[in-house]
């Protein structure tokens, strides 16, 4: 140990000196750049191109001050990455990729793969004990506090494993992912409460759980089969806890599937309003298609917890603590829509619910002022599955006629619905109801302006569109099918996000990015919100570690506890017997922004970033003697190339204890 100490004094001069290095030209770099003044040059340069050309403010000035978008760009944007399995980050209105952050997927250069035994844990599947690196995230959801964002995180759900993933906008990282238990595949409908204390989601397939299915089905009419089909379906409420953890708080079943979810806010607060297109229960496409209408479902959040205190509910095996409710036992309405919705959306003041009819052409606007009413006049029209049919034209604030394949619906803050058509391939235009007249001025559940996309739209976002109050300003247009937007580059297009400016009537087509595929829904969150938040490296652990290898003869596993500092590891070199586990601790003991560094070793399948402050547990096993280099993977200073060290797996029979210790 002594020799270690000896060590870490002629390196702690060395890294000094580099120090000074590194510090003076990063000194010389900033001077020109701090005592610049770039507000005022790019008002400037912005004057000069305004007044010669007719470019408008979204064109980028020439020449381009330095810290151009830094200073300009009003809104990040977190888009979902569909299939690639975590979130794309870009900003508005500079339409300029700045993140991605891996959540279900593995990505070694954001330091997220399995080899850290904490991303491995969260990609557990805790039913199976299978390691899940992939999967398809849909609908983020940003936490809200009254109705508005807060900028603290963001929540997205996978479509195809049942797990809800936590972004901290600290960090721009995942922090957690909670497993959902009791169902197969994916969770889809997903959306937080307005005051971010509950997130639920509607539950992708059609579920078989025999435990389940026993106790809602009970005294009911509700028929199910293992083979043939029907089954059944529900969903997923998670509490969010003042710190933002989640946990699992109950599910709801009953005889349906759901689609598309929202919570209610303003005049609907309380309620869970999702959609079902197979009200049916069929187990082909051609028979989801069999009625002429399908149903919105109301479901009141207050009754759900009633039906926990009053012991409604049973458990499963697998999950002995989360209640599961039946339908049956909870206040829940239904309204028809027109056949196989999609999009169900709801506006700032919680006052309308528009439903898209994907396979019509119709749009309906429910008023939930008039549901309330409904549900205490009894203005139903029917039941199915003991569940009341509200009376559609009493509750119907409108039924449009307005295109070829209604997807999705987003709102602004003047009193305007914006409707994506995915056949059509535009977004539609209309003027909300009361109490939005005053501010649309229009004659309600009316076009106000056709905005043609390129091509095939399936979610819209604007900003702040699923808030109290809406910023407005900007819509993207997230399109599939994108053709010959973008220059050819095989069978497979990139998808095509298109910014308007929607302040303008007809709105302006600001811009058009590339997308990698496959973004569903995005919420966009101001810059001023979270800006000043973020942080620049991660709040080392207050005891760092020394600096050591640890040898465990019974278990033979070696740890090592190493630190990475421009531009050393320490240890640079350490002995392991063949065979062994290898466990090492690495602390990237930096604190400056953007000083990420990396670990891959040679042969072993481990290739990790590591931000600044941050501390990964990697984890693998030594099978061939040998001497391995291992190496940092981020460029971090002008020693980079020199960031590297040994580790020596000495063969079988080798091995003594002389060995533990090694000089560098
Ligand atoms: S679904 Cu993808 S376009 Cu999952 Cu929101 Cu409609
Ligand atoms: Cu550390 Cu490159
Ligand atoms: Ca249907």
């Amino acid at each position: 140990m002594s020799k270690m100490s000896d060590i870490n004094v002629s390196k702690t001069v060395a890294i000094f000196f580099i120090g000074i290095l590194i510090g003076a030209s990063i000194i010389t770099i900033l001077l020109p750049i701090l005592t610049t003044n770039n507000v005022s040059n790019i008002t400037q340069t912005q004057t000069i191109i305004t007044g010669e050309s007719a470019f408008n403010e979204y064109d980028r000035p020439t020449p381009m001050p330095h810290r151009y978008w830094a200073e300009t760009d009003e809104f990040y944007v977190f888009t979902s990455g569909g299939q690639q399995g975590g979130i794309i980050v870009y900003t508005v209105p500079s339409m300029k990729i700045l993140s991605e952050i891996p959540m279900f997927n593995i990505d070694q250069k954001w330091g997220w793969t399995t080899q850290d035994v904490d991303v491995k844990e969260m990609l557990t599947n805790p039913k199976t004990g299978e390691v899940i690196t992939f999967g398809d995230t849909h609908h983020p959801s940003l936490s809200k506090t009254n109705g508005e964002y807060d900028g603290r995180w963001l929540f997205i759900n996978d479509k195809l494993y049942p797990r809800i993933g936590k972004i901290d906008l600290t960090l721009f990282r995942t922090t957690q992912i909670l497993w959902i238990p009791n169902i197969e595949g994916g969770l889809h409908g997903h959306h937080t409460s307005p005051n971010g204390d509950l997130d639920v989601a509607n539950f992708e397939l059609e579920q078989y759980n025999s435990e389940i299915i026993d106790y809602i089905t009970a005294n009911t009419e509700v028929t199910t089969d293992k083979v043939d089909g029907p089954y059944v379906g529900g969903f997923a409420g998670v509490d969010i806890s003042s710190d933002g953890t989640m946990s699992n708080a109950w599910q709801v079943w009953g005889p349906w599937h759901h689609d598309l979810l929202r919570i209610g806010s303003g005049v609907s607060n309380g309620w869970i309003v999702n959609t079902a297109y197979n009200t049916e229960r069929a187990v082909d496409t051609v028979g989801m298609f069999a009625r002429e209408y399908d149903y919105v479902f109301f479901w009141n959040i207050a009754s759900i917890e009633e039906a926990i205190n009053q012991n409604k509910y049973m458990t499963t095996t697998e999950a002995p603590d989360v209640p599961v409710i039946s339908w049956e036992d909870v206040e829940v309405y239904m309204v028809k829509i027109p056949l196989n919705p999609h999009g169900v959306d709801i506006s700032p003041t919680g006052k309308y619910i528009l439903n898209s009819g994907k396979a019509t052409t119709r749009v309906t606007a429910i008023d939930f002022d008039k549901v309330l009413t409904a549900i205490s006049e009894k203005r139903f029209t029917g039941e199915e599955f003991g569940v009341s049919i509200l009376d559609e034209n009493y509750v119907y604030a409108a039924d449009m006629d307005l295109g070829l394949g209604p997807t999705h619906i987003d709102f602004d803050n003047k009193g305007f619905a914006y409707i994506a058509f995915f056949v059509d391939s535009d977004i539609k235009k209309i003027a909300l109801g009361e109490p939005y007249t005053d501010l649309n001025n229009m004659e309600p559940w009316t076009i106000a302006d056709v905005i043609p996309v390129h091509y095939s739209v399936g979610h819209l976002v604007i900003a702040g569109g699923d808030t109290a109050k809406p910023y407005g300003k900007y819509l993207i247009s997230m399109n599939k099918l994108t053709k010959d937007t973008f220059l050819p580059h095989g069978p497979l297009i990139a998808e095509n996000h298109e910014l308007f400016n929607i302040e303008e009537n007809p709105a302006i087509l600001i811009d058009q990015m590339p997308m990698l595929p496959e973004p569903h829904y995005s919420q966009m969150l101001p810059v001023d919100l979270i800006k000043d938040k973020i942080k620049n490296a991660y709040d080392l652990p207050e005891v760092i570690e020394e600096s050591r290898v640890e040898y465990d003869y019974e278990n033979e596993e070696v740890t090592v506890y190493m630190t990475a500092v421009r531009s050393f590891f320490d240890p640079n070199v350490f002995n392991v017997p063949e065979g062994w586990k290898v466990n090492v601790h690495l602390t990237n003991i930096e604190l400056s922004v953007d000083l990420t560094h990396g670990f891959a070793i040679e042969g072993h399948d481990v290739s990790i970033g590591i931000d600044p402050g941050d501390v990964k547990h990697v984890e693998f096993v030594v099978d061939e003697p040998g001497v391995y280099w291992y190496y940092c993977i981020w460029f971090c200073s002008e020693l980079h190339m020199e960031m590297r060290g040994r580790m020596i797996v000495i063969p079988d029979g080798e091995w003594n204890s002389s060995l533990e210790s090694v000089s560098d």
